[in-house]
């Protein structure tokens, strides 16, 4: 039987630090590089792999991408690409809070854009076993939050340390990917906001207008309204307050209605009050 020939887009999501670049070079490389490296820009990695057995097996090339958190710009980070047809949701199971942000920023952030994809859950660090504040149950529950008709996304504790449940984690995806029919969209333009870099309430204002702009057809199209919706309820862009910030995510939300799926409108809600929410008290 001839072998099928397979090439697919995944990439990685999760904060800052819990080890993308990492695991993406443990998987393409089978190394651990000690040093920090700052990387600038986006990148994509390419690597080979064979999944299935002899009868049915499939020959994929995995073009892996990386978000980068661009450090020193303050904008949100927006990513041209084509056809992300599968995700490994990343948190390190050393903070909490990185995944309580997959499930309230990352997977919405992706799944508004793509829609449905095959996903593999990765509770990262699991070397650091004596910091470990959560562990497969957690992330588990969190996979099964997104089952799909044809398969259960599932969860890994990872190391991109010593290498452990790794290629597992890639291999479940590529897996998942080879007997899943999706269909890509393509060249979907795509805003990740470096939340790192959001400390402020005039950031969130900055990006939950772009993120607007770049959903509703571009700058031209979206700033009259995004104009009318400030107006509304009166923010004040140099002075922006909490209650006002909300009501402005509410109305966005009321105009996307009916032009996208509920589902789309739930989720650009969901990841924009995530930004209010989880500014520093003081900043609110
Ligand atoms: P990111 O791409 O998600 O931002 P990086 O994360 O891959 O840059 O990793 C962030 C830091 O975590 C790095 O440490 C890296 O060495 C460390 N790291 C990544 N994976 C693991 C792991 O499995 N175990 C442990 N112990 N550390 C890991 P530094 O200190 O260089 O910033
Ligand atoms: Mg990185």
């Amino acid at each position: 039987m001839p072998v099928e020939k397979i090439k697919k887009n995944v990439i990685l999501l999760g904060d800052g630090a819990v080890g993308k670049t990492s695991l993406i070079k443990r998987f393409v490389l089978d190394q651990f590089d000690d040093k920090y490296i700052t990387t600038i820009g986006t990148k994509v990695t390419k690597k080979e792999v064979f999944v299935g057995n002899d009868d049915d097996g499939a020959e994929m090339t995995l073009l892996v991408w990386d978000i980068l958190g661009q450090k020193g710009y303050r904008y949100t980070q927006a990513l041209s690409f084509g056809g992300i047809e599968g995700a490994l949701l990343v948190a390190d199971i050393t903070r909490p809070e990185t995944l309580e942000s997959l499930k309230e920023y990352w997977i919405p952030s992706i799944v508004s854009v793509t829609g449905p994809i095959p996903m593999a859950f990765l509770g990262n660090k699991a070397d650091l076993e004596d910091e470990r504040a959560f562990g497969l149950d957690e992330l588990g529950k969190l996979a099964e939050e997104y089952s799909h008709a044809n398969y259960e996304p599932r969860a890994f504790l990872t190391s991109a340390r010593t290498g452990d449940y790794v290629d597992d984690a890639f291999y479940n995806l590529a897996e998942t990917m080879k007997n899943v029919v999706t269909i890509a969209k393509d060249n979907v333009p795509q805003y990740f906001v470096d939340k790192s870099e959001v400390h402020t309430l005039v950031d969130v204002v900055d990006h939950i207008v772009a993120d607007f702009c770049h959903h509703f057809g571009g700058l031209e199209n979206a700033t009259p309204v995004v104009r009318h919706q400030m107006e509304k309820v009166g923010l004040d862009l140099d002075n922006p307050n909490y209650k006002t910030v909300v009501e402005f995510i509410n109305n966005l939300a009321n105009v996307e209605n009916g032009l996208k799926s509920p589902e789309e409108v739930k989720m650009n809600r969901t990841k924009r009050l995530y930004l209010v929410n989880n500014l520093p008290n003081q900043n609110r």
